[in-house]
């Protein structure tokens, strides 16, 4: 008689288990987990500004830092006030720095993408003759993992901070 009770509260235990692991396993299954972790691989931008050529027709370097997941990539920017923007790595070439243009910028396994001077940099190229520092330079970046986001970039003066010679 005493087995027999324990035995069905345990059955009911059981069961309360079961049930938890049931709600846990539809709460997985809806749509309300996935946007949360879709976002925090989204890529983000901040920082975003780009350096005046000092004499017109020249191009003009870009700088920023992307947030995003490990393994994404940048590859590809655009924006109405130039021509065409390139992506550029620079490394040093027998005690020289170089600059060379990448189809895509991989992003680290940290996560963090920096476009700064002395390193990765976009080139905008064919710049509009009527871009004043200060103003907002918009620029569309497209990604390995089909994310695009749209950023603006703070035109400054050609001596800003950041050697760069083309
Ligand atoms: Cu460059």
């Amino acid at each position: 008689m005493r087995s027999k009770t324990s035995s069905r509260g345990f059955g009911l235990a059981a069961f309360g288990v079961a049930a938890a692991l049931l709600g846990l396993a539809l709460a997985g299954g809806t749509g309300l987990v996935r946007p949360a972790m879709a976002q925090a691989s989204a890529p983000k931008v901040a920082g975003a500004w780009v350096r005046l050529p000092a004499a017109t027709g020249r191009p003009a370097a870009g700088y920023l830092e992307i947030t995003a997941a490990p393994g994404d990539a940048l590859v590809a920017v655009s924006s109405p006030r130039a021509g065409r923007v390139e992506l550029h790595s620079m490394s040093m070439v027998d005690g020289v720095m170089r600059m060379r243009a990448e189809s895509r910028l991989a992003v680290p396994a940290a996560g963090r993408l920096s476009l700064a001077p002395g390193g990765n940099h976009l080139m905008l190229f064919d710049l509009a003759a009527d871009v004043k520092p200060g103003e907002r330079i918009p620029l569309k970046l497209r990604f390995a993992s089909g994310s695009e986001l749209s950023v603006s970039a703070e035109a400054r003066t050609p001596g800003s901070a950041g050697g760069h010679s083309h």
